[in-house]
C-alpha cells in the first residue's frame, strides 16, 4: 500500500522534469541558436552607408549588338567603405537585366542579380559588402556585359 503512491509519485515528477527540461531546451533553440543562424553578419557602418555611389548606366542603343558601349563604364573597380554601392540606371529604351554570370550571394547583401528587368528609366541597386569579382551581363541581350571588381578600401 504504501509502494503504489510513491512510485507514481516519482513517475510524476519524473514526467516533469521531462517536460520542463524539453521546454528549456525548446526556449534555448528559440533564444539563441535561432537568431544566431538567421542574423546577419556584423558589416562596419562605412560599408553599410559609403560616402559614395557607382554609378552604371545602361546607354542609349544598348539592345543592339552593334553597339559595343552598353554598360558605362563596363569595368569597375569598387573599394569597400568608399564607393560600394552600386546603381545601374537604365537611359535606354529598351528594358534590360543585370544578371550575374555565375551565381553570386553577399553574405550581407543575398543574391546579386536584378529580379527582373530594369525598364526603361528604372534602377536596379546592390550594396557589395565583401570582396568579389563579378561579371555579368543582360539576359535578352547577351553581348551586353559588365564586370566589377570589389577590393577593400586602398591606401
Ligand atoms: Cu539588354
Amino acid at each position: 500500500m504504501s509502494g503504489k503512491p510513491t512510485s507514481s509519485h516519482a513517475y510524476g515528477i519524473g514526467l516533469i522534469a521531462i517536460i520542463v527540461g524539453a521546454s528549456i531546451g525548446i526556449g534555448y533553440y528559440q533564444l539563441y541558436y535561432l537568431p544566431e543562424l538567421t542574423a546577419k553578419p556584423k558589416v562596419s557602418k562605412e560599408i553599410l552607408e559609403p560616402v559614395q555611389t557607382t554609378n552604371i548606366e545602361m546607354i542609349p542603343g544598348s539592345a543592339s549588338p552593334e553597339q559595343k558601349d552598353n554598360f558605362v563604364p563596363k569595368l569597375v573597380p569598387i573599394q569597400l567603405g568608399i564607393d560600394n554601392k552600386v546603381i545601374w540606371t537604365n537611359k535606354d529604351e529598351t528594358a534590360h537585366t543585370v544578371t550575374p554570370d555565375k551565381e553570386y550571394e553577399d553574405s550581407y547583401s543575398g543574391n546579386f542579380g536584378s529580379p527582373g528587368v530594369v525598364k526603361p528609366g528604372a534602377t536596379y541597386e546592390f550594396l557589395f559588402t565583401e570582396d568579389a569579382k563579378i561579371s555579368y551581363h543582360c539576359q535578352p541581350h547577351p553581348w551586353m556585359k559588365g564586370s566589377l571588381e570589389v577590393t577593400k578600401q586602398r591606401f
